[in-house]
């Protein structure tokens, strides 16, 4: 059992709604159990401007897969969005992410863990924060909260703060009923 953390960005046919339908079906493929997900967030895109702003989100899970069948299991996913990248950098339905796999690193031609742009982009390290604070990231355990003030945060917005406890699946009258 390894817990990984997955990014989920979508910029296309309801942004919002692919996000929250992904983080439902993540939870169900089997092998894979969400623990917490982070709020959906509003967010600048990086590369092309003249795209629409993605929700993006992040979830940590734990798993029974071993890395490339869970990036077979997201790819697979990603595929039933119908997920259409119109061009590189470009707007897409739905993207999915290992950003990291426990503590291991992985540099394979069609895997690299942890995520290689992870700490670059404020749209996979503040909704990271949010769930795990203390998250120590591999290799070095360079603290994540080292990297607040480093980032453009002013090109994210939190949309919905899902729930308080940040657990799945989300309960609390008010919130969005993924079932
Ligand atoms: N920009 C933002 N804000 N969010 C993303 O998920 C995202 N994904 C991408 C590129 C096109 C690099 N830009 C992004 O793949």
């Amino acid at each position: 059992m390894t817990e990984a953390v997955i990014g989920l960005g979508s910029n296309l046919d309801n942004p919002e709604q692919q996000v929250l339908q992904a983080l439902k079906e993540l939870d169900g493929i089997p092998g894979i159990r969400i623990l917490k997900t982070s709020s959906l967030y509003s967010s600048v895109p990086v590369g092309p401007q003249d795209q629409p702003d993605f929700v993006n989100a992040v979830a940590l899970v734990s798993t029974e897969l071993e890395p490339e069948p869970l990036l077979n299991a997201l790819q697979d996913l990603e595929n039933r969005h119908r997920r259409v990248r119109l061009r590189h950098w470009g707007p897409r339905t739905l993207d999915l992410d290992v950003l990291f796999f426990g503590k291991q690193v992985i540099d394979t031609p069609r895997l690299r863990v942890p995520h290689p742009e992870f700490r670059n982009r404020v749209f996979t390290v503040i909704p990271l924060l949010e769930i795990m604070p203390d998250f120590l990231m591999p290799p070095e355990n360079t603290p994540l909260r080292d990297l607040t003030g480093l980032l453009p945060e002013r090109d994210l917005r939190a949309l919905t703060i899902i729930r308080e406890s940040s657990r799945f699946p989300f309960s609390s009258a008010g919130k969005p009923d993924l079932h």
